[in-house]
């Protein structure tokens, strides 16, 4: 029989009923949009799980994270770090302002402190930090530089949901935090993201730039954008908010079986392990380095040949893209830890869902490679 292939993550979804049932008011009400009561509600629930006060539901993260920047009216420089989703450097030259890449620190392959700090200039205005995998970037080491500076601190917090740290929200860290609710993440609206906003003000400015700008019906105060989240996604996040405490213990579960089972590997580093407090599991990275029998992409290339789609997140490097290759922070020397973990890395296929039959599988391939017969 043949066996259906494994990806890199599976969604998790909601029972279809209680989707349904929510899509029946809605067919009630005629309201698809425009901070309708579905959003309404999602937006309490939401703030309520995340344990903090305040929200701004968005279309994407990818937006969120251009209002995020166009709120403060940052158009210089922004340091961030080139080994994330190309999203979070398009966002940066989406609102107007230039990507300027620091290198990552070598435990968490999140911006280093003292990285930023070498590239900070009087163009500098903001700092966009990724909590890469959700673990936790030195939030203080970067709140210490912005305060410093006089810079904006502004957290790519896409894989960081429900991350907790000192028992405290994650996402409540720096000036915002945004989030992504994409169909890959730990939790998903289809598509969607928010954003965490220190205070109620806040919230309504990043609401009312994502309504185009609108105060009211003959009032547009600022060039806004269109990041509304519509009635469907919001009643598909409003759906599977009881369910992802599940869905992340079931993550945890499968990742401590990948450590135990892979952490003694030689020449395999992998990088969360499964007793990191307050964690989410959002994935299973491994950094495949010297001692193991075959390179990254050898693992990479064998795994495809049994139709396992691990992924490489996050290779190339950001500022190895066309766009950005010719910027003077994209030179290699000044991103030796980034560029290493880019050639190494490899996420492991991690999802509430997956058979442990499936992840014995892999677990066999990455534990003792044969060599790929394309590589
Ligand atoms: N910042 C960071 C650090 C991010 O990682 C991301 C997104 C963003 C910002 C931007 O957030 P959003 O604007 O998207 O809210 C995926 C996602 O599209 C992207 O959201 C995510 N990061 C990135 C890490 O991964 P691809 O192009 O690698 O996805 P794709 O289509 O190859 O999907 C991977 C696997 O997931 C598939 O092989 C199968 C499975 N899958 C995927 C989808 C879309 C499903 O089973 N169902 C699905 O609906 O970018």
């Amino acid at each position: 029989m043949k066996r259906a292939p494994i990806y890199v993550t599976r969604p998790i979804l909601p029972p279809l009923t209680e989707f349904q049932s929510i899509l029946e008011e809605i067919w009630k009400t005629g309201i698809l949009s425009n901070g309708g009561p579905v959003l309404q509600r999602f937006e309490t629930a939401l703030a309520s799980y995340l344990d903090v006060e305040h929200i701004s539901i968005v279309s994407n993260a990818s937006l969120g994270l251009v209002l995020a920047l166009r709120h403060y009216g940052i158009t210089g420089e922004v340091i961030t770090s080139p080994f994330s989703f190309v999203a979070t450097s398009h966002a940066i030259r989406w609102a107007g302002a230039e990507p300027v890449f620091a290198d990552v620190d070598e435990e968490t392959l999140n911006l280093d402190p003292a990285a930023v700090e070498r590239r900070i200039t009087d163009r500098t205005q903001a700092i966009m930090a990724v909590h890469c995998y959700g673990v936790p970037c030195d939030t203080e080491g970067l709140a210490a530089l912005a305060r410093r500076y006089g810079l904006r601190l502004i957290y790519d917090a896409a894989h960081a949901f429900g991350v907790r740290r000192n028992g405290l929200p994650l996402v409540a860290e720096g000036d915002l935090s945004v989030l992504s609710f994409h169909a890959t993440k730990v939790f998903n609206t289809f598509e969607g993201g928010a954003i965490v906003a220190p205070d109620r003000e806040t919230k309504l400015a990043l609401d009312r730039l994502g309504n185009y700008g609108i105060v009211d019906e003959v009032t547009v105060t600022e060039t806004g954008l269109n990041t509304k989240m519509n009635e469907l996604n919001a009643a598909a996040g409003l759906a599977l908010l009881p369910r992802v405490d599940a869905a992340i213990s079931a993550r945890k579960r499968l990742a401590a079986r990948y450590w135990d089972a892979l952490a003694q590997t030689e020449g395999l580093r992998c990088l969360c392990p499964p007793g990191l407090p307050g964690h989410n599991a959002y994935a299973f990275p491994i950094l495949v380095g010297e001692g193991y029998p075959t390179s990254r992409d050898g693992l990479y290339l064998r795994l495809r040949e049994q139709e396992i789609y691990a992924r490489r997140y996050f290779y190339p490097l950001i500022s190895n893209f066309p766009m950005y290759s010719s910027l003077p922070s994209s030179a290699p020397d000044g991103l030796v830890i980034a560029q290493r973990a880019a050639e190494q890395i490899l996420c492991l296929p991690l999802y509430p869902d997956l058979n442990p039959v499936d992840q014995d599988r892999i677990i066999e391939i990455v534990a003792s490679p044969c060599p790929s017969t394309s590589s």
